[in-house]
């Protein structure tokens, strides 16, 4: 949330810096803004809504110079409006922000008593307020961003950028991620490596508590001592990564139709066909756990809840199910003996981040799946085992759930069989069983005419709900999480069995219940619930195959049968006609499909 991007360049950086911005308006797309230094000058550009408003202005308004510093702002503080907007100024220096500063109204009360005039109603504004009358009282550029950083509390990334000083930006991590890219007589900060990858593919990433003094030959970083350090510079290799919509209209679909590629793309690198196991080595030491906590947050969330069911089943142990930003302050009794798993699509999930650490300072082991290796919580980790989706651009994640799902599997089946809890054969036949997805999840696609036309119905409810028993409770809660995440639908998912319980008060004609049962042992138990959603004019669409539509009771409103498929793979295939129904739902609803309103897709702050 909130990209940042630094660029002392040989050209102008303006339209450097908005290219590089547009790498990074998945993380925010509340406002844009660049501050460039002409002939030691500041200047700022900023403006509201997507980055396609600063381009223009900029077309009207053009700023010179070789050095600045852009934005791209997820609001945490203060409305979106163009005042808030970073870059952030007083006097001689700019900054831009990722992050929050807790302590920001004690600094800002502080200020305000020593005669500074706000003009922002940011947590943000206070940096550059302290940092100006540090520079003010005749210390220099670094000493006054040192003095500032020593009184911020929280988690942040700050760029600075000093009047009259062209050849100097400094930058600084805590919590939030940054990257410094090395060019030739140039140097770049960003928060990702993406926004950097036109630019160079020399990279260091900063670590905690580090600052960087960046000039264009030179970049020295500091740890939180203030002692020099090295930081090791990696060759990236993400410009092949630089993706547009294809043939799609969107992000979503383009990224919903990848999933049979990707799929196969991960199948190749965790199974083997030759022995029919999972190749996946992980160095663990599989005796050494005695539970499992997974955490993570939304749609990863999810996966995880889907993994519990695998976990119990193949492993047998005791399994938790955890959203990051609870389990962070609850400070649960955990010791060596637990294995802590991490998902998270983007690696820099906040709260994700700080669980883990949680769980580190208490002796577990640390496994994490995410789809940026190079991510922070990659780094922290014992193992890192990347899902491999590829880069997601919409905002609503599809492809990464489905290859976080399938990691999930291989890694239990392999820890099972491992620790001798399922047989070669058991782990061969649920190896056999993921290989099917590609050709599934293909077939699962083409039902999509069918789901478009069922959204213009959909589309018009008020409220949704989703049912699914086992592994497609969580399918149901993923399915109500993107209706509402891009069609604005105000959605809920069950538990079918919960239903009696409480939330059968909501049902009446006017209300699409998606139910979800596959055939198996619990398909008589969901027509049961079924039945009770119809008895009240409940209008049910129901998702199942073809053994569990011949089995169906009583008359739902549609059915959409998918192909028939072991267990393991059920969450994976169930999850497409989620995407696709919320798909087709914010066309019909004519919403922004691949930026939807109030979201941002690497959250990074709590
Ligand atoms: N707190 C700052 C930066 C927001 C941010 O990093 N969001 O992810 C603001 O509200 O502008």
């Amino acid at each position: 949330m909130c990209g940042i991007v630094g660029i002392l360049g040989k050209h102008q950086v303006a339209p450097l810096m908005v290219e590089a911005l547009k790498r990074l308006e998945y993380r925010g797309y509340d406002s844009a803004g660049i501050a460039t230094l002409d002939d030691g000058t500041l200047d700022r550009r900023r403006a509201t809504g997507k980055l396609i408003n600063l381009s223009d202005l900029l077309v009207t308004e053009p700023l010179a110079g070789l050095s600045g510093i852009g934005h791209t702002r997820w609001a945490t503080h203060g409305k979106p409006t163009q005042a808030n907007a970073h870059p952030h100024q007083a006097g001689r220096v700019a900054v831009v922000h990722n992050g929050i500063i807790e302590n920001f109204s004690t600094l800002r009360a502080e200020l305000e008593a020593g005669g500074a005039t706000f003009q922002t109603e940011t947590d943000t504004e206070v940096v550059v307020h302290l940092c100006d009358s540090h520079l003010r009282a005749g210390k220099t550029p670094l000493e006054a961003a040192r003095l500032t950083l020593a009184r911020l509390h929280g988690a942040f990334a700050l760029v600075f950028l000093f009047a009259g000083q062209d050849d100097l930006l400094i930058a600084a991590r805590r919590g939030s991620p940054l990257a410094i890219g090395y060019g030739e007589g140039e140097a770049f900060v960003g928060s990702d490596a993406l926004a950097l990858a036109p630019l160079t593919n020399r990279i260091a990433y900063l670590e905690e508590g580090d600052h960087a003094v960046v000039t264009r030959n030179v970049i020295t970083v500091y740890d939180e001592t203030d002692a020099e350090v090295e930081r090791k510079i990696e060759t990236t290799d993400l410009d092949h990564l630089l993706v547009d919509k294809g043939r799609y209209k969107h992000f979503m679909a383009k990224e919903i139709h990848e999933q049979p590629a990707v799929l196969a793309d991960a199948l190749a690198r965790y199974t083997d066909p030759s022995t029919g196991r999972i190749d996946m080595e992980t160095g663990l030491d599989v005796s050494r756990f005695d539970r499992v906590v997974l955490v993570a947050c939304g749609t990863a969330h999810y996966a995880c809840h889907v993994a519990k069911y695998w976990f119990e089943d193949l492993l047998r142990l005791p399994v938790e199910i955890e959203v990051a930003s609870e389990f962070r302050y609850r400070e649960p009794p955990l010791n060596e003996r637990t294995l802590g798993i991490f998902v998270s699509q983007s690696g820099e999930t906040a709260d994700t981040l700080a669980a883990l650490r949680y769980v580190r300072a208490q002796g577990g082991m640390i496994v994490s799946m995410v789809n940026v290796d190079s991510s922070t919580i990659a780094r922290e980790s014992d193992l890192a085992l990347p899902i491999l989706a590829g880069p997601e651009i919409g905002v609503a994640s599809t492809k990464a759930f489905a290859c976080q799902l399938l990691t999930l599997a291989a890694f239990a089946i392999s820890t099972a069989s491992r620790r001798g809890t399922i047989t070669g054969d058991r782990e061969a036949e649920l190896v056999r069983a993921l290989r099917t997805l590609p050709e599934l999840v293909t077939r699962a696609l083409d039902l999509e005419p069918t789901i478009a036309d069922l959204s213009r119905e959909v589309a018009k409810a008020t409220d949704v709900l989703f049912l699914g028993r086992g592994t497609m409770y969580p399918i149901a809660l993923e399915g109500a999480l993107k209706l509402k995440e891009i069609s604005y639908i105000h959605a809920e998912g069950y538990a079918s069995g919960e239903l009696k319980h409480g939330p059968i008060a909501l049902v009446d004609e006017f209300v699409p219940v998606v139910v979800l049962a596959p055939s198996g042992n619990l398909h008589d138990k969901s027509m049961s619930n079924m039945e009770e959603v119809m008895a009240r004019d409940g209008k049910v669409l129901l998702v199942t195959d073809s053994d569990g539509a011949k089995a169906a009771t009583g008359e739902p409103w549609a059915a959409l049968e998918l192909p028939d498929c072991a267990p393991i793979v059920a969450p994976i295939l169930y999850a497409i006609p989620m995407q696709l129904l919320s798909y087709h739902c914010a066309l019909q609803k004519g919403t922004d499909v691949d930026q939807p309103r109030n979201l941002a897709k690497s959250v990074t702050v709590e």
